[in-house]
């Protein structure tokens, strides 16, 4: 049986467009938008938007639930993570599957499929982490990206864990560029980094502080270049993710400055945050170990320039939540020991909103940089990312008014500290649907595990 919704009196606002429109919504999908009351619908349920902004569900491209790392594990499973990412008007993701070295990719996929299925609140897909680029994983990339796994992230960081060479990294770029799969970069230099954690520890710099001071902004803008060179030699477009210091992103505007295929990620910490909160007393500064690391607050004005320029294109989480009791704490007495990662799949809309208010962005490219500009970087625009007939109804009804206090007593995410706690915000997600279904209903959470689908994603859609 078909059900009808009807969402009545609301601002439409998509990445092309604010709109007053009713909106309805069939069989999951987006049937029709029309001139606000002009339409006689005869819909099932007709929600009231009036004064209430209407945006497509976010698309948040880069999470971590369960994700084995630093000896233990973060906090949020697909399902705590995905429940709270539809609290924060987040209705997909897309998830980080690990390959673990020694094991193919088949084997790490197949884990993560496991993990997610049957347990999601919200639609959610997968890059895949390439470990170990040899001949078999590279031949193995070929079937991922016909089964919707069109991204890979290597790293220039975490040798012995995560680490990929140069010449790795140029044959997965070469593969990128033949079968059309997008090469994601976590840009920072590794090798340099670790002489330097070792030489600060034997300092006795052992504290939280320390982690953002080891990883110099320079070695992360050195990996970037170097990335950036070698997608030139391999002629495949780049995706450098978590983009944090003012010198990377220069790396990335010199290179799309030349028109190269080079795109960039920045995140709400890094726009909201800086090495003030790592210099927190009392051990809490471990709360905001990540890496790339936050940087001195100078940086900021640059990446919001960036994410205006559309020099940076995508803002995205990389959700890590490790617990402040019992795992951020496994580094005391030396911060190399601090799981790297924070929680904040919840914030991000709501972070992006308060930059509109606060004049850094527009509406419409709050929606572009959240929404859009995701779902087309990674394959699934149309479907995902906007509010147009015969798009998913991955729809949330915003209150632009609402004031709320980020705290961890009232978010929804399993981790017992918030990064923003007490930060006062203007706006909040009211109600939220996914494929059409009720997952947030007026501030409450109608939504099941289960319920999120995998998306097999297409190739990028970005120019290149
Ligand atoms: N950075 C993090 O902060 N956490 C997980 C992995 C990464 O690259
Ligand atoms: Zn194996
Ligand atoms: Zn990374
Ligand atoms: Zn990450």
């Amino acid at each position: 049986m078909s059900t009808r919704t009807l969402i009545t009196g609301g601002l439409v606002i998509t990445a092309a467009e604010e709109i007053h429109a009713d909106v309805l919504i069939e069989d999951g999908r987006i049937a029709a938008l029309a001139s606000a009351g002009t339409q006689e619908w005869g819909a099932d349920r007709v929600v009231d938007a009036t004064g209430k902004y209407v945006i497509p569900g976010g698309v948040d491209a880069h999470t971590h639930m369960e994700f084995p790392f630093g000896g233990t594990a973060s906090s949020d499973t697909f399902e705590t993570g995905t429940r709270a990412a539809a609290w924060g008007g987040t209705t997909t993701i897309i998830d980080f599957a690990v390959q673990a070295v020694g094991h193919s990719l088949r084997e790490g996929l197949d884990a993560y499929y496991a993990k997610a299925d049957g347990t999601c609140a919200i639609d959610y897909g997968f890059h895949m982490i390439v470990s170990d680029v040899d001949e078999s994983s590279l031949k193995e990339m070929d079937g991922l990206v016909g089964e919707g796994v069109t991204s890979f992230k290597l790293f220039t960081a975490y040798p012995g864990v995560f680490y990929s060479d140069d010449g790795q990294i140029l044959r997965a770029m070469q593969k990128g560029a033949a079968n059309g799969a997008l090469i994601m970069m976590h840009a920072e230099n590794g090798i340099a980094i670790d002489v330097l954690v070792r030489q600060a520890l034997a300092r006795g710099e052992t504290d939280p502080r320390y982690h953002g001071e080891v990883r110099r902004a320079l070695l992360e803008a050195e990996a970037t270049h170097r990335v950036i060179q070698l997608a030139r030699v391999a002629e495949a477009p780049l995706y450098v993710v978590h983009v944090s210091a003012e010198e990377a992103l220069a790396e990335l505007v010199a290179a799309r400055d030349k028109g190269l295929p080079v795109f960039g990620e920045t995140c709400p910490q890094y726009l909201f945050l800086s090495t003030d909160n790592l210099a927190e007393p009392d051990f809490e500064g471990a709360k905001y170990v990540c890496s790339t690391p936050l940087r001195p607050r100078e940086h900021q004005a640059a990446l919001w320039r960036g994410l205006r320029t559309d020099d940076l294109q995508v803002v995205s989480t990389d959700h890590c939540p490790f617990c402040f009791t019992g795992q951020k704490e496994l580094g005391r007495g030396d911060f190399s020991k601090i799981p790297n990662g924070m929680p904040g799949v919840e914030n991000r809309m709501d972070l992006l909103h308060q930059a509109v208010v606060d004049g850094h962005i527009t509406r419409r490219r709050w929606i572009e940089i959240a929404c859009a500009a995701p779902a087309r970087m990674f394959g699934m625009y149309g479907k995902k990312g906007t509010i147009a007939p015969g798009a998913d109804a991955d729809v949330v009804i915003y209150d632009p008014a609402a004031e709320q206090v980020m705290s961890a007593a009232t978010h929804h995410m399993n981790v017992d500290y918030s990064a923003y706690e007490g930060k006062r915000v203007t706006g909040r997600v009211e109600t939220v649907l996914s494929r059409g279904e009720f997952v947030i209903d007026g501030r409450e959470f109608t939504g099941r595990a289960g319920h999120g689908s995998y998306v097999a994603r297409g190739t990028t859609q970005y120019p290149g």
